[in-house]
This record gives C-alpha cells, structure tokens and sequence, in this order.
C-alpha cells in the first residue's frame, strides 16, 4: 500500500510502514510537514498490517528543524510539540532514520521515536540558542533522558552541530551505518527496512518511550557547569535558559517540562535577542545571493579545482590553507625559494595543529599537503584555474604582478586581488582580459576568520562575480559582494568607527573606558586594543596613502600620536596600554598624557562620558557611514553590512549588526540622533543619508 501527497507519504510493506519527508530544501517542519506527520502516525497506527513505522527523508537531509520561515507569524496547528507526543505515544515502534544534517525540531522528532538509527556521516544538534531559543518541543527533557544531563547541557547550550560519529557511545543511536555507496541515502532507507525487519522477526515491538526514562543527575556539579555555562555565553541569554529549565525540570515528568520549556520558548521568541539572531541567519543566506537585472539568467560559475596564491606572507598562508583544508590543489608562489619553502612550513604547522586539536584527521591532513606545491616558478601557475595575489600593499607592483600573469595564463583564468583598500579598477587596466578580475579581501588569519568580501570592478563579468562567490562557499566563507571605493565596505565602515572612538578620546573619554564600554556591550575586543593588536603602525601608513581631511584636525591624532612616539602596539610593547613580558595589558598614564596634552593644543573641551555615550556615538558613526554606502550602491543590500560587522569586527551577533540596530530604534529616532550629531559636530562629518531602510 502506499499513500502519496507531495510533501509526506506513506508506503507500506512488509509489515512495515514508511513515513517519507520531502520537502526541499532540508525538510523543515513546516505546518505541512508537521500535519502530514501527525496524520501519517494515526494512520498507521490504526493499520493491523503495520507492526512497526520509519520516519525518514529524501534530499540532502532528515528535518533540519522547524522551519524558520514560520517565525514571527500566528503559529499553526498542530503545534510541534503535540506531534512529538504523538510520535512517543504511539504503541508501535517508530524509528527515526537520520542522514545530513538533524537539527532541533528534527532532532526532537527523532528523540520522541522508540530508534534511531544514522549514516556515520551525519551531524546532529540542537542549535536554537543560535537563534536565541531554546529546543521548543521536548529536546530539553528527552535529550537529558538518553544522553544523560551533562551532555545535554553541553549539546544544548552550545548549539554546536556534533558527528554521530563522536556520539557513537552515547547511547543517541541503535545502529549507525557506514557506507560508500554512490547513493547513500538510498542505502540508508535499505539498512533501516532490515533494522525494522529484525525487530519484527525477533518480536521486539515492544516500546520503551524515552520520556518514561529516569534522570540521572550523578556526575553534576550545577554551579559549576552555570558558572562555564555563563562564560561561554559572552552576553547571550538562551543557553542560561536552558540550563535553567533543565535544572529546574529534571525531576518532573516529561509532559510538566515540556509546559516549562514551552513557556520559556514563546518569551525568547520574542526577544530582541532572538530577532537579532534571526536576523543574522538570514541576512548570512542572504548575502550570498547575487541581485541582478530583472529577467536575466545568473551566470554559472567556473569550475575551479586548483587555485594560485601569490605571497607567502601571513595571508597567502592562510589562504592557501582554507583552500587545500576545501579539497581544492594550490599552487603557492614567493618570490626565492626559501621563503617558498617557509610558507609550505607554516601551511604545513597550521594543518598539522589542527590534526592535534582533533579539527582535522591525519588522512585529510596528509591529503592536503599532497595538494601543496610551492614554487617561486610563477610558470607553474597556468594550470590554476584562480589566482589570488596577496603581496604587500603597492600598487604599482600589483599591476606590474597582473601585467605578467596575463602573459602567463590563458584568457579562462580568473585573476583575485586580495588588497584591503587599493583601487581595484586602477588594478584591473594592467589585466589583459579586466573583465576576468575581481577583488577577493579575506580577513586575517584567513584560513580561520568566516568573512570574505567579495569585490566586483567596473570591468567585473557576472561569470567572475559568481565564481569567486562559488569558490567563497567552497572555503566554507560568508561572502559578500560589494562594489569598489576606499577600503571597500567594512574597513571604510572601521576607518570612520576608528575616527570617532579617537575624537571621543580627545573629548575626554579614558582608553579603557571606550574599550570596557564596548565590549561590555558585546563587541568582540575594545577598539583601542584592537589598534595595539593590529599594530598602530598598519592604520598610520594606510591613511599616510591619503590627504588627510582638513576640515577635522583631530583626525586619528591619538593613534597618530602613538606612531610618532614609537608606541606601535604589543609589537613594542606599548601603545594605547603597556604589556609586560606575558603579555598583559595595563593601563598607561603616559598614553593618557599625550592624548591630553593634544586636547588641550586642539582646544578640544573636556568632558565625562557615561558608557551608553560612548556606544551610542560609536554605533552611530556606523549607522551613518552604513547608510551612505547603501545609498552609493557599494553593498547590495543594508543587511550585507551587519554580515560584514558581524562576522569580520566582532560585532555581537545578538545585537545583530549596526543597521540591524538601527532598524531596531526605528527611522525616526535615527534620523533625530544623525541630525544632532550633525549641528554638533558639522555635515563634514556627519554628512545629510537618505535613511530609507524597510522596516
Ligand atoms: C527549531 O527547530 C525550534 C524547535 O526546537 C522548536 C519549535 C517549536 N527552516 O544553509 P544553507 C534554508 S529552530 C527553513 O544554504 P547548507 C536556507 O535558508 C531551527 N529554511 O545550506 C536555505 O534557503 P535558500 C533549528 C531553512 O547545506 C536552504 O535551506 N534548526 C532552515 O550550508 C539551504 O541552507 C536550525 O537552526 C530552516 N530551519 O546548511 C538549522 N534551515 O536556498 C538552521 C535552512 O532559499 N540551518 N533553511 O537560501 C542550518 O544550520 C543550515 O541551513 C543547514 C544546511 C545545516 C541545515
């Protein structure tokens, strides 16, 4: 027998009845899945041929969780948690069949069912704190059942996503299965029949529903696992609301902790946090997505498989390292041979460094390296189908560079810059073929850092802008694309940050006021300490490449200040702070000293700031400058940059990023703040925007 809607069928045989998922692109639980579930289990269950039931998928995934689309709209019936009930309720064993990725929602079906048997290539997770949830559908009580409370607070609270393969001995899984068949997915549905086949012929069909199980609390210390718990969550409010419930529910029936959990989900659901998080995911998904014409096909991007890195220094390294850690070959040029050689030694450090802390295994490793061929041969890179320079920031060596590679390469090869501000259009005169050529700006160290800009020249063709985008997802980056000017979006957005957090100095604010205000907010680092990190230096010589601005005299005078006294960060061992041998920082009046003398010979008036000030005047300067870029066209969309300050500038996630904010206080209020800034401080620097953001 089988019964057929689009989204979930029935197919019965052997007395065993098969409940399919398909619903692209990861079988979300959306109202139609969770209803098709819901009907599936009562239809069965009232079925004398079916002794037992599966729940599985087809596509890339078993459910990856709710479906996130239904957010912030009426929920509709029937509600997940009554489905997951039903699920557990249900007199006839159910098994749960998971491939991809299972995540929340998904994961809490699969908990309910009497199995559950995996691919070992899977990963599974309950990943609602990363959008400031919490599991909304038993995953706080049935988890804890299997897997015992330490674990599932750990899986919980982190939200991290875990192989089936490290959970093998948990006691999540009744049998995993390793394939190498062309169509595992297909294989899985096989292995599961005969799993379903044998419980049946061994009369096993009986259910042992997770719920009924007791908690075992031995091995926890509470205030321990808070006190981590807390630490980790750096500002976040969700997994302490997991870890709440579960220490408040552990001793209650399934059913009374799902009353608590339930009441606890709707609260984070509509908190700021929770959009602010949501925002983040989708405005990630988002970014990745090329705007183009009306009517006009995306182009398809270039296959590439081997990718040119030019310079060895700590951004080839870097690249080079995503590239192979991707599967992809990499041919690496420096300029002698022995700096050839180093670079393939700190590519070599880096990936043996991850085999150590378990990120990666030895066979991959050693697949990698054989993937490495270093050379100061730039013959060597006409087999690449991608060329990306990251050579010191000189623009007429970059050109002469691209000059030479055209000679080289035949006219398929795209070319990729990996300069952080210099003109990518100028660049791309010196390209035999411009339209081949594109900015790629990592981030440092590239190999770890998510972001990536991806940046598209006059010249830029649609199959250039899609295959670096390609390659970007390759490298597991979050690209986004922009178009050119100074610093392209996010350092001209962290220039004109920087500008402000110097001209709060000077107005009076102390270093570690600015830097303790701010990541008291949730940034990643203060600002200041960001610059020593960087080395003051780097900021200095990059602006040195510009006029300065006349009309504001105490343009970045304190980091200046800084260069000229030799005070160039931890580097020196000095600059905004003074570190000591283990490197600590310490406040340092002399640093104080010479940004108040400065006040005084600019005739800077002094003033006390509170905190709120000092982050309201930083965030706006982002908001300003965010919206200009928008309104000049250089990111496709004003959500690109929170992606950009999110993922590259430590801005919190769960604040969602500056234009996330100020969608959050609305185009009035910002608009009235943007203006006061202006009659304060003049429309050179806070210049008239056209606020036109969609609420
Ligand atoms: C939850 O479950 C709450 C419950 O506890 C309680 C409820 C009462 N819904 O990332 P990709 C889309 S909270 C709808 O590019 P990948 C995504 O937007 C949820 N859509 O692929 C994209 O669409 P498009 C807990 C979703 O292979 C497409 O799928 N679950 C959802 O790199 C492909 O996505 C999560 O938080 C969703 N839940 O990664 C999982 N998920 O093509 C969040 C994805 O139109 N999702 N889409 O741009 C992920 O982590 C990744 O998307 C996943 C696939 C690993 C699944």
């Amino acid at each position: 027998m089988s019964t057929n809607s689009n989204v979930v069928s029935i197919h019965l045989e052997d007395n065993i009845g098969t409940i399919t998922i398909n619903y692209p692109p990861v079988n979300a639980l959306g109202q139609v899945v969770r209803q098709g579930l819901k009907q599936s289990i009562e239809q069965l269950n009232s079925d004398s041929r079916c002794k037992v039931i599966v729940i599985q998928c087809v596509g890339r995934t078993f459910i990856a969780g709710a479906d996130i689309r239904e957010f912030g709209s009426t929920p509709l019936e029937p509600f997940l948690p009554d489905v997951v009930n039903d699920i557990e309720a249900c007199p006839k064993p159910v098994i749960a069949s998971l491939f991809g990725t299972t995540l929340g929602g998904g994961l809490e079906v699969a908990l309910a069912c009497h199995y559950r048997v995996a691919l070992a290539t899977g990963l599974v997770g309950l990943p609602e704190v990363n959008l400031g949830l919490i599991p909304g559908a038993g995953g706080t009580q049935r988890l804890m059942r299997i897997i015992g409370v330490k674990s599932a607070l750990e899986m919980i609270t982190s939200g991290k996503h875990c192989s089936v393969h490290s959970l093998e001995s948990s006691g999540l899984f009744d049998a995993i299965f390793s394939t190498s068949s062309d169509e595992p997915v297909s294989e899985l549905a096989a292995l599961t029949h005969t799993f379903a086949k044998q419980l049946i012929s061994c009369d096993q069909l009986e259910v042992n529903p997770v719920g009924q199980r007791i908690v075992d609390t031995n091995d926890i210390n509470w205030d321990d696992v808070k006190s981590a718990i807390i630490k980790k969550a750096r500002g976040r409010i969700a997994p302490l609301v997991a870890f709440d419930i579960i220490k408040s529910t552990h001793l209650l029936t399934v059913s009374e902790g799902m009353n608590v959990e339930r009441d606890e989900f709707v609260k984070l659901l509509k908190s700021e946090q929770s959009a602010a998080l949501r925002h983040a995911f989708a405005a990630e998904k988002m970014a990745s997505k090329i705007v183009s014409a009306p009517q006009t096909t995306q182009a398809e991007p270039m296959d590439v498989q081997c990718i040119g890195v030019i310079g060895g220094g700590t951004m080839g390294v870097g690249i080079a390292t995503a590239a192979l850690s991707a599967g992809l070959s990499v041919v690496l040029i420096e300029q002698t041979e022995i700096a050839a050689k180093t670079a393939a030694t700190n590519i070599e450090k880096i990936i043996q460094g991850n085999v150590k802390s378990g990120r990666m295994n030895v066979n991959v490793a050693e697949s990698c390296l054989n993937r490495l061929t270093t050379s100061e041969n730039k013959q060597n890179l006409s087999q690449c189908q991608l060329i990306i320079e990251a050579i010191f920031e000189d623009i007429n060596v970059k050109k002469e560079l691209f000059a030479e590679l055209s000679e080289i390469c035949d006219g398929n090869t795209l070319f990729a810059s990996n300069t952080s501000y210099l003109n990518l259009n100028e660049i791309a005169q010196s390209v035999s073929h411009p339209e081949r050529f594109v900015g790629m700006h990592f981030f440092s160290p590239a190999h770890i850092m998510k972001l990536l800009e991806v940046i598209r020249t006059d010249h830029s063709s649609d199959v250039a802008i899609a295959t670096a985008m390609f390659v970007a997802k390759k490298l597991k980056k979050i690209a986004v694309l922009v178009n050119v000017c100074f610093g392209f979006a996010g350092n001209r957005m962290f220039s004109r940050h920087g500008r402000e957090i110097q001209q709060i100095l000077l107005e009076g604010a102390s270093i570690e006021q600015i830097d303790s205000a701010l990541t008291h907010w949730g940034m990643a680092m203060g600002p200041l300490s960001v610059q020593d990190l960087a080395g003051i230096d780097i900021g200095c010589k990059a602006r040195a490449s510009k006029p300065l601005p006349g009309h504001d005299p105490g343009y970045f005078r304190p980091s200046t200040l800084m260069f000229e006294n030799n005070r160039l960060g931890r580097k020196t061992k000095l600059g905004f702070y003074r570190y000591d041998e283990a490197g600590k920082a310490h406040s340092d009046p002399e640093a104080e000293k010479l940004i108040r003398a400065e006040s005084a010979k600019l005739g800077i008036k002094q003033k006390s700031f509170t905190d709120d000030e000092i982050v309201h005047r930083a965030l706006f300067a982002l908001i300003s400058e965010g919206l200009q870029l928008y309104n000049e066209g250089i990111v496709q969309r004003l959500s690109d940059i929170d992606v950009i300050w999110m993922n590259g500038y430590g801005f919190p996630r769960y604040r969602g990023g500056p234009m996330f904010q100020a969608q959050q206080l609305g185009k009035e209020t910002v608009i009235s703040e943007l203006l006061k800034l202006q009659t304060e401080y003049g429309e050179l620097i806070w210049p008239d925007v056209n606020y036109d953001i969609p609420q």
